[in-house]
């Protein structure tokens, strides 16, 4: 794709240790981190969504391809949606190779993501164990790790003395009400701070030339003849030749506006956390069976998260119900977390698929573009996803690694079937 017209940039903002020392002593206002805009009447590319995936599209579209005369629109504040209410847990041991694939090349660009924006995003890598209490996980774990090793993903099956030596807390004993048989081993997951990613790629993209609009809902999608033309919003109608929809717990409603059905139900997944306490717990931890994942972060709270909820919803409230199965199966797993107080609980939307694979790449409306359905995998994907859309829209051609993920998969009964994968049963 040609660039239409040149994006004005910024300069871009260093902090010396002097101006932090400053900025501590004085307490001034700091710079603002990205622009605001009144949207303009056209754009190149419009993407519907600030959260981790739009914003890394548009980062990815201005850095790698040059193109920078696009908007970036959410109905919120960026980084309000599904990517301010995750878990933060970054893993590649995933159990089809269409997914490790894909999963591994966003928790490489992860990896280097705070010297790529100059920002630090507190990526962690700790060590990722899904523990098996039966011998049908720990049969689906040997699969995995099988495939995990095939695509070069560091994956292997432990068995409980090693899972005791990496979490000391874990009651590894015959004597637990669901022993441990074994785990799946991940050295490459890990955890990230989840604002810095958002914030870190809305600020490069801003530097870059790109319009970030918050507060700016879409209320209607422009076709003409087969084509999107733009966007309707509560700010006015902005004309664009591409629109990418990277929402999450909208897709389907914002799709609709474009005429273009999904096959997506939406689900609320709830998630807590706990008073900091001291760092004890370096690795990851995932139940299927308990159904709970449980990591520490940099600053002492465990955060815990669990499956998501069993009726279609879009309600972000937490429940009671939640919080006692999360508490009493943690327990059977930790019994030491018992005097731990939780501080906060919530919850974010999952747009889940038949096959639990996302949706990527074009549909039969021209030029509107999806990056949706990513169910419980969505923010670990962001940047794999951001990169492979950017590069579709540049050249207009599907990226190799995102090939599997059409929408049209569903109507030639072509699958990605990884729920296998899932951190815990849905
Ligand atoms: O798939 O790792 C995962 C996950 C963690 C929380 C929700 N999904």
């Amino acid at each position: 794709m040609a660039e239409r017209r040149p994006r004005g940039r910024r300069r871009s903002t260093r902090y010396s240790a002097l101006a932090l020392l400053r900025h501590g002593v004085v307490g001034d206002r700091w710079a603002p981190a990205w622009r605001t805009h009144a949207p303009e009447r056209g754009y190149q590319v419009v993407i519907i969504g600030g959260g981790v995936h739009g914003l890394a599209t548009a980062y990815y579209l201005a850095k790698n391809h040059g193109i920078t005369d696009v908007a970036v629109l959410d109905k919120g504040y960026l980084g309000g949606g599904g990517s301010g209410r995750n878990t933060a847990i970054l893993r590649s041991n995933y159990l089809t190779p269409e997914g490790v694939r894909f999963y591994d090349r966003s928790l490489k660009l992860y990896e280097t993501l705070a010297a790529d924006l100059n920002f630090n995003v507190m990526f962690s890598r700790r060590g990722h164990l899904t523990l098996a209490h039966n011998d049908t996980s720990l049969r689906t774990m040997r699969w995995r790790a099988e495939v995990n090793k095939l695509s070069g993903v560091d994956s292997d099956v432990i068995g409980p003395d090693e899972v005791k030596r990496l979490v000391p807390a874990m009651d590894t004993t015959d004597e637990a009400r669901y022993p441990i048989l074994g785990a799946l081993y991940h050295p490459p997951g890990g955890i990230v701070r989840h604002d810095a990613v958002v914030w870190g790629y809305a600020r490069a993209a801003d530097a870059l030339g790109v319009h970030l609009h918050q507060d700016t809902e879409v209320t209607g999608i422009d076709t003409s003849g087969g084509r999107v033309a733009g966007v309707q919003t509560n700010r006015g109608g902005i004309s664009a030749p591409v629109v990418v929809n990277c929402t999450a717990g909208w897709a389907t409603l914002v799709s609709d506006l474009a005429g273009v059905r999904l096959p997506v139900q939406t689900f609320p997944l709830q998630a807590a956390v706990t008073e900091p306490v001291k760092p004890f717990l370096s690795t990851v931890v995932v139940s299927g069976t308990l159904h709970v994942y449980v990591s520490q972060t940099a600053r002492g709270e465990l955060v815990f998260g669990a499956s998501v909820d069993p009726f279609a919803s879009y309600s972000t409230r937490g429940s009671l119900e939640f919080i006692e199965g999360l508490a009493s199966h943690v327990l059977e797993l930790m019994p030491s977390l018992a005097k731990l107080r939780l501080l906060r609980q919530w919850s974010g939307l999952c747009d889940m698929t038949p096959d639990f694979a996302p949706i990527m790449g074009g549909t039969d409306v021209d030029g509107f573009l999806l990056d949706v359905g990513w169910g419980t995998y969505g923010f670990k994907a962001g940047p794999a996803a951001g990169e492979a859309m950017a590069e579709y829209v540049a050249t207009g051609r599907t990226p190799q690694i995102i090939a599997p993920f059409g929408l049209d998969r569903f109507a030639r009964g072509d699958l990605v079937g990884e729920k296998g994968a899932a951190a815990v049963g849905h």
